[in-house]
């Protein structure tokens, strides 16, 4: 058994913070990928180790970790010779850890809104009402998210306040990288305040709302960095994008680049 196993889904946002962390870190690591439709999350092995029934979990030597957030913090706790995404002065390291809380409980909550209305309905669209409740009442931590989605999607109001939390966070981005004097959030060195918000701008960008920082040339020159991290590629494996695996949003993008 490797050191470290790892659950987690290749589209899934959380996983994908976690996946970057152990590629920069250059630890092997056990994958096991979970079919998040498919209701792997739910069973009761799965929640056995994470009783939240939502992925990414990460087993450390058999003793499990839990959340995307604690996760990259314990890898780098642990693991902070081979290279460390955290400031070394607590002020700063302070400063990380609010950022990564303003990015958890806005943009990243903010993104599966218009992630499920575009790409996801698909799959409960044909569910009938008793199916579709049932499902939702099986979730621990997203019950009610599900609820309010319903099987047509999220109304309206809904999706204008994700779109405008998400229009919040990159105002927020481009004035924290402006403030440290860029190009990272937090200045000369990648953190994992970036690796945190990493995933809200993938998605952005696959799911054309791109046009978000189109004004704003330090979220661009911020993008373009950390897509040439060589954990970028390793992490964003084939099938981990939206668009990958939903035609119907792969042909909405082709139309934009040729409108
Ligand atoms: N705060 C948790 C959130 C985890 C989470 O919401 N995971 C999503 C994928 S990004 C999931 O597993 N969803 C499955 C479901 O909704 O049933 C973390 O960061 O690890």
């Amino acid at each position: 058994m490797s050191e470290f196993v790892l659950y987690n889904a290749p589209q899934s946002t959380c996983s994908q913070r976690v996946r970057f962390v152990l590629h920069a870190k250059k630890l092997a690591f056990e994958e096991h990928k979970l079919d998040l439709f498919a209701g792997d999350q739910l069973k009761q092995d799965y929640l056995a180790i994470n009783p939240n029934g939502v992925v990414p979990a990460l087993l450390h030597q058999g003793k499990t970790v839990l959340d995307s957030s604690v996760i990259v913090e314990y890898l780098d706790e642990v693991k902070s010779a081979v290279h460390s995404f955290t400031p070394t002065d607590p002020v700063e390291r302070a400063r990380m850890r609010w950022m990564m809380r303003y990015i958890d409980e806005i943009p990243a909550p903010a993104i599966r809104v218009p992630s499920y209305n575009l790409a996801f309905l698909p799959h409960f669209k044909t569910m009938s009402e008793e199916e579709f409740n049932a499902l939702a009442n099986s979730k621990p931590l997203r019950k009610e998210f599900l609820l309010t989605m319903g099987r047509s999607g999220f109304p309206k109001k809904e999706m204008d306040e994700a779109l405008d939390r998400l229009h919040r966070s990159i105002v927020r981005m481009d004035e924290w990288i402006a403030q440290s004097g860029g190009p990272w959030l937090m200045g000369s060195s990648i953190s994992l305040a970036d690796i945190a918000i990493m995933p809200v701008i993938v998605r952005m960008n696959d799911i054309n709302l791109d046009t978000a920082w189109a004004d704003k040339p330090a979220v661009s020159k911020w993008f373009e960095l950390i897509q040439a991290h060589p954990s970028f590629k390793p992490t964003y494996y084939t099938g981990s994008l939206l668009t990958e695996k939903y035609p119907h949003l792969a042909a909405l993008r082709k139309e934009k680049s040729h409108a």
